[in-house]
C-alpha cells in the first residue's frame, strides 16, 4: 500500500513536470523552469524533489552509464541506467526524504560497477549537490524543496 502510494505520487510529479514543460513558451523558459521546479516540488509534500542531474566530468571515454540510489534503493532511471555524455543534463524528477543518502553508480558490464560519489541531503532545502570523484567523474544534482 505504502509503495503504491509512493509510486502514484511519483507519477503525479512526472505528469505535472511534463505538462508544464510542454506548455512553456520560449519566452517563458527561464521563469518557467523555476515554476516547473516549484510545482513539482510541491507534489513531493514534505520530501525533497530531485530535479535534474548534469555530468560535469565523466569517468569513461565517450559516455557513462549511470543510475541513482536513495538509501540503498535504486530510484532512477526506470531502465538499467542512463547513458550520459560530458556536459549533458537529464531530468530525474523523483521525490526523496530530506535526509536521504544518495549514491551515483556507473555501470560496467565486465568490471564491477563504479561508485562516482555519495551525498547525504541536508534536509528540507533547495541546493545543488555534487557526486565526486569516483573514476575522476563529477556530477551535479539539483534538490528542490
Ligand atoms: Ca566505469
Ligand atoms: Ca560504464
Amino acid at each position: 500500500m505504502r509503495t503504491w502510494r509512493k509510486l502514484s505520487k511519483l507519477t503525479a510529479v512526472a505528469a505535472v513536470a511534463g505538462g508544464l514543460a510542454f506548455t512553456a513558451t520560449p519566452a517563458a523558459i527561464a521563469a518557467g523552469d523555476s515554476a516547473r521546479e516549484k510545482a513539482a516540488a510541491l507534489t513531493c509534500g514534505g520530501n525533497v524533489f530531485l530535479d535534474g542531474i548534469r555530468a560535469l566530468t565523466i569517468s569513461e571515454n565517450g559516455r557513462d552509464e549511470v543510475y541513482l540510489e536513495a538509501d540503498g534503493v535504486k530510484i532512477w532511471p526506470s531502465g538499467r541506467y542512463v547513458s550520459m555524455a560530458a556536459g549533458q543534463r537529464v531530468e530525474v524528477d523523483k521525490c526523496v526524504r530530506p535526509q536521504a543518502a544518495l549514491r551515483l553508480i556507473e555501470v560496467d558490464d565486465l568490471d564491477p560497477n563504479d561508485l562516482i560519489g555519495r551525498v547525504i541531503l541536508e534536509g528540507d532545502v533547495t541546493k545543488d549537490y555534487y557526486f565526486c570523484c569516483g573514476g575522476g567523474a563529477r556530477y551535479r544534482i539539483g534538490a528542490v524543496r
